[in-house]
C-alpha cells in the first residue's frame, strides 16, 4: 500500500519483525530519523547494530548512478533490511518507506502496545520522476503558528515531497523578520481586519490579526525540514502584492506622502513598490536576510500580478523606462527582477518567479512557475527557462473539491482529486501544490484541502503521470486501484490526526 507507488516492487516470501533486538546500521543522520519517525510508536531502541547481531536494518550509500539524486532500493527478507541509495537524500526516502510498510499505528502519537512491527518482504527499486516535488503554504493571508508548520513538513515527507514553498510575505501580512527594517513586521505583520465571507461579498470581519517568524525560529524549521529530506524556499512577492511593506515604509510605495493600512481584503492591491535605487538596494539588503536564513539554491521573489498603473503614472517609472529603451512601462518589471537576480546570483542563488514575468521580459536563468493555465509550462519552455508546473487548473488546493454547497468556504472551484490524478505535466522540473490561504485560517481547513488532493500529485511527482483516455479522463481500473492504495494510506493520516476530506 505504497503511497507514492514505487517504480518497482516485487513481492519476496516471507517477513521481516523489527523488535527489541533489531539494531541500525546507517549513517548517524539517517539512523536518527529512523528513531525519531519509528520510535514514538513502537517504543523500540533500534540501536546501532553490532558485528554480531542477527536482526539488522542497514541502510548504506553505495555508488549507484542509476539511482539518482533521491533515488534507493530496498530488500527486506526473513534475514533482515537492506537499504541502498546513493545519497543521504535516498536513504531518507528508504526510511518514509520503511515506515508505510509497517502497521499504521507505527504513526500514533502514543507507544501502540501488542502490535508486532512485521514488516512483508519485499524488493523495491524506487526513484522519483520529478525533481522538484512542492507545496506551496501561504503564511502570509494567514499567519500559521509555528507547530503547524512542523507539521506540515512531516506530511511533506511522508509524501516524498521535497520542497515546501513558504509564501513569506503579501498584501495582508509579512510574516520574515528583517532586522534592518524591523517595522516590515512590527507594522506589516498586523492588519486590522479580515473578509467575513466570500471577499467579493465586501464584508469585513472587525477581528485584528498578525503575527511572524523569528529568523532563528525558521532556521530550526529549515533545520527540521532538511533532516526529513525537505528543503524550504522562501518567497518574497515582490514588486506587487506587497502593500504590507509599503504600509511600513510608505517611502517603497510610489507616493511617499501617502499612509496606506497592511491589506484587509483578498485580491490584488493597485499599490507596488516604487523602481527608485533606494528601494532596490533596501530590497537586496531585505534578500541578504533572507538567503541568510534560507540556505536552499533558490528565492522566489514573486512577480504575479503586479498592476502598473502607479508607474505609468509616476514620471520617475516612465523615464526610467524610456532610458532603458523599454518599450511599455510594463517591462520595468522584468528589467527589475534582472536586478534582484543578479543580486542573489552574488549569492549564488537562483530565482524563482510567477509566470507573469513570460510577459515581461524574465530574467535569463529564472526558474519560472506556471501558474495561470498549463499552457504557461510551454510558454516558459518556449522562452527556454525551466518550469515547475503549478498551474490552478491542476494544483490549485485552496479550490473546493466540489461543488457540494456543502463545501467549506473557497475562493473558487472545483477541482477534483480525479483531475490532480490525471495531471500531465509534461517536461517541466516538477510539481507543485498550491495552498493560497485566504480562506484556509485554520489549521484543519488546510488539511481538508491538501488531503487527499496533495498525496496524488505527490504521486503524479514522485511516480510520473498516469495514462488518461484521450478526454482526459482516468481509466476506470487506473481510479480503481488509486482510490484502493489511497483509502489504506488514510488509515495513516487517521492515526496522525490529520482531518483531510474523505473521498467521495
Ligand atoms: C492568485 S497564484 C495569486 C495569489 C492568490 C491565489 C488564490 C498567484 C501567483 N497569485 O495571490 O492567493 O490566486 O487562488
Amino acid at each position: 500500500m505504497l503511497l507514492p507507488r514505487p517504480t518497482r516492487s516485487t513481492p519476496v516470501a516471507g517477513h521481516f519483525t523489527v523488535d527489541a533486538t533489531t539494531g541500525v546500521h546507517a549513517p548517524e543522520s539517517v539512523a536518527d530519523l529512523l528513531r525519531e519517525l519509528i520510535g514514538p510508536a513502537t517504543g523500540l531502541p533500534l540501536p546501532p547494530a553490532g558485528p554480531s547481531d542477527d536482526s539488522v536494518i542497514s541502510l548504506r550509500l553505495t555508488d549507484d548512478p542509476t539511482l539518482g539524486a533521491e533515488g534507493y532500493q530496498l530488500r527486506i527478507d526473513p534475514s533482515g533490511v537492506r537499504a541502498r541509495a546513493g545519497t543521504e537524500a535516498g536513504l531518507r526516502w528508504a526510511v518514509q518507506t520503511l515506515r508505510q510498510l509497517l502497521p499504521d499505528q507505527v504513526y500514533a502519537a502514543e507507544p501502540a502496545r501488542g502490535v508486532s512491527w512485521r514488516l512483508p518482504a519485499v524488493e523495491i527499486v524506487d526513484v522519483p520522476t520529478y525533481a522538484w516535488r512542492g507545496s506551496l503554504l501561504d503564511v502570509a493571508r494567514w499567519c500559521h503558528p509555528l507547530p503547524f508548520l512542523y507539521r506540515y513538513v512531516d506530511l511533506l515527507a511522508l509524501h516524498k515531497l521535497n520542497t515546501l514553498h513558504l509564501h513569506l510575505t503579501d498584501d495582508q501580512g509579512w510574516r520574515f523578520e528583517v532586522r534592518r527594517f524591523p517595522r516590515l513586521t512590527e507594522v506589516g505583520g498586523f492588519r486590522a481586519e479580515s473578509p467575513a465571507g466570500h471577499a467579493r461579498d465586501g464584508r469585513g470581519g472587525g477581528m485584528p490579526h498578525g503575527g511572524w517568524y523569528q529568523q532563528s525560529e525558521l532556521r530550526d524549521l529549515v533545520a527540521y525540514a532538511a533532516r526529513r529530506g525537505v528543503r524550504i524556499m522562501p518567497e518574497i512577492d515582490l514588486p506587487g502584492h506587497a502593500q504590507a511593506a509599503i504600509a511600513a515604509y510608505p517611502e517603497f510605495g510610489n507616493d511617499p506622502g501617502r499612509r496606506l493600512a497592511v491589506g484587509t481584503t483578498w485580491g490584488i492591491s493597485t499599490h507596488v513598490l516604487n523602481l527608485e535605487p533606494a528601494t532596490l538596494t533596501a530590497v537586496c539588503d531585505i534578500l541578504d536576510e533572507v538567503v541568510d536564513v534560507f540556505p536552499f539554491e533558490y528565492v522566489h521573489v514573486g512577480g504575479d500580478e503586479v498592476p502598473t498603473a502607479e508607474w505609468a503614472a509616476s514620471p520617475a517609472a516612465t523615464a526610467r523606462a524610456a532610458e532603458l529603451g523599454l518599450g511599455r512601462v510594463a517591462d520595468l518589471q522584468g528589467w527589475w527582477t534582472g536586478r534582484l537576480a543578479a543580486h542573489l546570483a552574488g549569492h549564488g542563488r537562483r530565482i524563482a518567479v510567477w509566470d507573469e514575468l513570460l510577459d515581461r521580459g524574465a530574467p535569463a536563468g529564472a526558474t519560472v512557475f506556471a501558474w495561470r493555465g498549463t499552457d504557461r509550462i510551454d510558454a516558459a519552455r518556449a522562452a527556454g527557462l525551466p518550469a515547475v508546473a503549478a498551474p490552478f487548473s491542476h494544483t490549485y488546493f485552496d479550490w473546493a473539491e466540489s461543488d457540494d454547497p456543502a463545501e467549506p468556504l473557497a475562493i473558487a472551484g472545483v477541482l477534483p482529486l480525479d483531475t490532480v490524478y490525471g495531471f500531465q505535466p509534461g517536461d517541466v522540473l516538477g510539481v507543485q501544490g498550491q495552498l493560497w490561504s485566504e480562506y484556509l485560517p485554520t489549521e484543519p481547513r488546510v488539511w481538508w484541502r491538501a488531503f487527499p488532493r496533495l498525496a496524488a500529485l505527490a504521486e503524479v511527482g514522485w511516480s510520473g503521470p498516469v495514462r488518461v483516455d484521450a478526454d482526459g479522463a482516468l481509466p476506470p481500473p487506473t481510479r480503481a486501484e488509486f482510490r484502493g492504495r489511497l483509502a489504506g494510506h488514510l488509515r495513516r493520516l487517521d492515526r496522525l490526526g490529520v482531518g483531510y476530506r474523505p473521498l467521495d
